[in-house]
This record gives structure tokens, C-alpha cells and sequence, in this order.
């Protein structure tokens, strides 16, 4: 029997503001380097690029652009990355992402823009092995340094984004793709949850790399979760 071909997986940190997402994901990809595992990390906005300065100047609120407008533009910021994604998970490096497609979802949704919309101009992204979705509580938000700098950092518009990320879990939910973690508690105990989730991935996965919202794949799991 050939040797089944393992592949780097792809693991995203996905939350609401001040959750701890960046803090955390750095401190994943010393702790995987450490082990001696090929590891990445990407962000997103990616703002090093022509399309993630744009982004940046309107989060500053030094532009403004049409809502849809800005929701095409850090699609387009993930799209500019996903053959060197891909490529990088093929050649069995590990890959970390600080926020994707569904902070994407979540923020264009808040704002009101209907969530079909939202979700069509990721379908066919590279999908994620495994999403760790920071939890934090509005109280413990307000409290962590740098809140209400840049323009979506208001209380009113992270509830809006907290009930659709819920959506978006119930829908991601089955096979522990998507997992919730209390962002709440101290960082050391957020790393430990963490790498209770991602040291099983770490050593690479045989499963070929999915799509975003691949419309099959998405009524087998619906077809899990209620039959
Ligand atoms: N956005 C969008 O609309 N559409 C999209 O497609 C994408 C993004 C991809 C900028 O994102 C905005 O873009 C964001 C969503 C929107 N809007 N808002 N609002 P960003 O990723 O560039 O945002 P950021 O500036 O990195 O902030 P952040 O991601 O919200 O923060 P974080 O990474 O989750 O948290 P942190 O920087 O790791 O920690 C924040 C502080 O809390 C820091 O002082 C830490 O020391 C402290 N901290 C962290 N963990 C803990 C614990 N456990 N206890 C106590 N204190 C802690
Ligand atoms: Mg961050």
C-alpha cells in the first residue's frame, strides 16, 4: 500500500476584539517551533498589502468606503494569500491564522448586509482543519488595554458580532472543527486549552484540504447535527 501523503494543517484563531487572539496564536507558533514542527503564522487584515492598506486607513477611519465595498476588500486580502496558503500546507508547513473568513461573516453581518451575501465571496477559500473561537465577556473586553481606538470597537457592534459568530459555530459545530474556548480566564489557561486542541494537528493531517463552505460537505454536517 502506498504511504498516505500528510499535509500541514490549518488552524485559525478566530474571536471578538481584545480576546487574546494575537497573543495567543504568537504564543502557539513559539510553542510549535519549539517542538519542531514547520509552523507559519498569518493575520488578517494582512495590512502590508496595496489591498490591507486600504483596509487599514478605513479601520482608522481614515477613509470611508461603501459597506460592501470593504467586505469585498478583506475577502480579496484572504484571496491574495490562499494559493500561498495552500502551497505552504502542501509542502507540510503547520498554518496559524490571527482571524479569517469568519470574522469576515461576522463583522459585514453585524453591520446588517444580509449573511448570504457575506458568505459568497470566501466560498471556495482554503478551509480550516480546526478554529479556536476566543470567548471573551463584554466586561472583560472593556477592561484589556487599546479598546475603542479603531472603528468597530463599540460595545453595541461587538454584541452584534458575538450572536453571529454563534450562528456561524452552530453551523461550523460538528466534527470539533469549531471550538469554543473561555477567553475570560488567565493566558496561561488559554494556552493550555489551546494546545489541548492543536497538539493532536501538529504532526500534519491525511485529510485533503476543503473548501470554505463547500455546499456538499455543508448538508452532510447539517444532515449530522439534526437526523
Ligand atoms: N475585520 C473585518 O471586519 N472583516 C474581516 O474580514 C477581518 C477583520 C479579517 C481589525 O482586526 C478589525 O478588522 C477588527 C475586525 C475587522 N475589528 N474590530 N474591532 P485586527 O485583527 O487587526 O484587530 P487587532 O487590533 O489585532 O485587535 P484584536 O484582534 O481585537 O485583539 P486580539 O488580537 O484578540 O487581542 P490581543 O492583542 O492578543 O490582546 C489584547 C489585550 O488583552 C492585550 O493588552 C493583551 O495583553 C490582553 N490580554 C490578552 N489575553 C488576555 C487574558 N487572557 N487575560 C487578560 N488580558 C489579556
Ligand atoms: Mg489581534
Amino acid at each position: 500500500m502506498p504511504e498516505v501523503q500528510k499535509r500541514g494543517a490549518f488552524i485559525v484563531v478566530e474571536g471578538l476584539d481584545r480576546s487574546g487572539k494575537s497573543t495567543q496564536s504568537t504564543q502557539l507558533l513559539e510553542k510549535l517551533r519549539s517542538a519542531g514542527i514547520d509552523a507559519k503564522l498569518l493575520n488578517f487584515p494582512d495590512r502590508t498589502t496595496t489591498i490591507g492598506k486600504m483596509i487599514d486607513s478605513y479601520l482608522r477611519s481614515e477613509s470611508e468606503l461603501d459597506d460592501r465595498a470593504i467586505h469585498l476588500l478583506f475577502s480579496a486580502n484572504r484571496w491574495e494569500a490562499a494559493s500561498s496558503i495552500e502551497s505552504s500546507l502542501r509542502a507540510g508547513t503547520l498554518i496559524l491564522c490571527d482571524r479569517y473568513a469568519f470574522s469576515g461573516l461576522a463583522f459585514s453581518a453585524a453591520k446588517g448586509l444580509p449573511y448570504t451575501w457575506c458568505r459568497a465571496p470566501d466560498v471556495g477559500l482554503p478551509a480550516p482543519d480546526l478554529t479556536l473561537l476566543l470567548d471573551v465577556s463584554p466586561e472583560q473586553q472593556a477592561k484589556r488595554g487599546g479598546f475603542g481606538a479603531e472603528r468597530y470597537e463599540k460595545a453595541e457592534m461587538q454584541e452584534r458580532v458575538r450572536a453571529v459568530f454563534e450562528r456561524v459555530g452552530d453551523e461550523m459545530g460538528a466534527g470539533g472543527r469549531w471550538v469554543v474556548v473561555d477567553a475570560d480566564a488567565e493566558q496561561d489557561a488559554v494556552a493550555y486549552e489551546l494546545w489541548r486542541h492543536v497538539e493532536p494537528l501538529a504532526q500534519g493531517t491525511e485529510e485533503p484540504i476543503r473548501r470554505l463552505w463547500d455546499e456538499e460537505e455543508e448538508r452532510r454536517r447539517v444532515s449530522e447535527l439534526y437526523l
